[in-house]
C-alpha cells in the first residue's frame, strides 16, 4: 500500500492555526510522525485559505521537506496552488489532483506532460460528482489516456475513483469498489488510491467503517490511500488484508510486522 498521510490538512483545527500562525514545528512534528508511522507521501493541504493558497502550500512543502526525508502530495484543486507548491519541492512530489473539469485540466496537464511526476487523476467532471461505475471509468478513460498521450508513465498515475458517504447511497460502497476492481483490469500497471474516510461521513464509529472499507478496497486491488497512518488497527488491517489478497509473498511482511509488535493495538 502507497500510503500518502492526510493529517497536515488545513480543516482540521489544530493544522489550519498551526499554518496561520507560521508555527513550523508544529506542521514538523506531524511530518515526522506520519513518517515515521509509514507514510510514503505526506498530504499538504491549505485548502480553507481561499486566495493565500499558493503561499501557504509554498511554506507546507518547504516546512515538511526540512524535516522528514519524503516526497509531498501536493493537495489543492487550483492549479496555481500547486505550481507554487511544485516550484518549491525537492525531488518529485505527487500532484493531489488532475481531473476532469475544464480548467484544472487544461491547467495541470502541460505541467505533467513528459514529467516524472506522480498524479493523482480524480474522478470528477463539469457534470458534477460521478455515482455509478460507468460514470466513474467514463472519467478514467478520458483522464488516463489523456496522461498517456502526454508522456505520463501509468505507473505513475493513480486514479481516484471518488469515495462518497454511505449514509448517503447505499449502493456507493459498492459502486467505488467496482470501480477500483475494473480500472485495476484496464490499465495494467496503473495504480488506484482515494480519500477512504469520506465512506464514513455522517455515521458514528467513523474508525470502524473506514478499517472495514479498506480491506474490501484491498481486496478489489487498491493500492494507495490517503489516510491516517497514526491509526495503527488500520494499519495492522492493512498488512493483514494485504497478505490475504496475495500481495506478501511467504506472509513476509506480515511476519515482520508481528515480531515489530504491530498487531498488538
Ligand atoms: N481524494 C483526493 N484527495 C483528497 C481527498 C480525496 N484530499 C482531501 C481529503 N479527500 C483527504 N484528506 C483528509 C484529511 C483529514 C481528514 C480526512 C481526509 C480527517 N482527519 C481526521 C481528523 O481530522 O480528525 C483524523 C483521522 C483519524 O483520526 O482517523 O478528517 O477523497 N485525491
Amino acid at each position: 500500500m502507497i500510503i500518502i498521510g492526510e493529517l497536515i490538512n488545513a480543516s482540521r483545527k489544530a493544522i489550519g492555526a498551526a499554518i496561520e500562525g507560521k508555527d513550523a514545528e508544529a506542521i514538523k512534528k506531524v511530518a515526522r510522525d506520519q513518517f515515521e508511522a509509514g507514510a510514503n507521501f505526506i498530504d499538504v493541504n491549505a485548502g480553507i485559505f481561499v486566495g493565500e493558497e499558493p503561499a501557504y502550500l509554498k511554506w507546507l512543502v518547504e516546512t515538511v521537506q526540512e524535516e522528514v526525508d519524503a516526497p509531498c502530495a501536493i493537495d489543492s484543486p487550483d492549479p496555481k496552488a500547486i505550481e507554487a507548491g511544485l516550484a518549491v519541492h525537492k525531488g518529485t512530489p505527487m500532484i493531489n489532483s488532475i481531473s476532469l473539469e475544464k480548467e484544472r485540466y487544461d491547467k495541470l496537464l502541460p505541467i505533467l506532460a513528459g514529467t516524472d511526476l506522480r498524479v493523482i487523476a480524480l474522478c470528477m467532471s463539469d457534470e458534477g460528482m460521478p455515482e455509478t461505475v460507468e460514470d466513474r471509468l467514463k472519467i478514467a478513460d478520458k483522464l488516463v489516456n489523456g496522461l498517456i498521450q502526454k508522456n505520463v508513465k501509468v505507473e505513475n498515475i493513480f486514479v481516484d475513483p471518488l469515495v462518497q458517504p454511505i449514509s448517503v447511497n447505499n449502493t456507493f460502497g459498492v459502486e467505488f469498489l467496482d470501480s477500483v476492481e475494473e480500472i485495476m483490469k484496464r490499465f495494467p500497471g496503473i495504480h488506484t488510491a482515494c480519500g477512504l474516510s469520506n465512506i464514513s461521513y455522517g455515521l458514528p464509529a467513523r474508525k470502524f467503517m473506514n478499517q472495514a472499507f479498506m480491506v474490501m478496497a484491498i481486496a478489489k486491488g487498491l493500492d494507495g490511500a490517503i489516510m491516517n497512518p497514526l491509526d495503527q488497527k488500520m494499519m495492522a488491517n492493512i498488512i493483514a488484508a494485504e497478505a490475504l489478497a496475495g500481495k506478501d509473498k511467504f506472509c513476509m511482511s506480515y511476519l515482520k510486522a508481528f515480531r515489530a509488535k504491530k498487531f498488538e493495538v
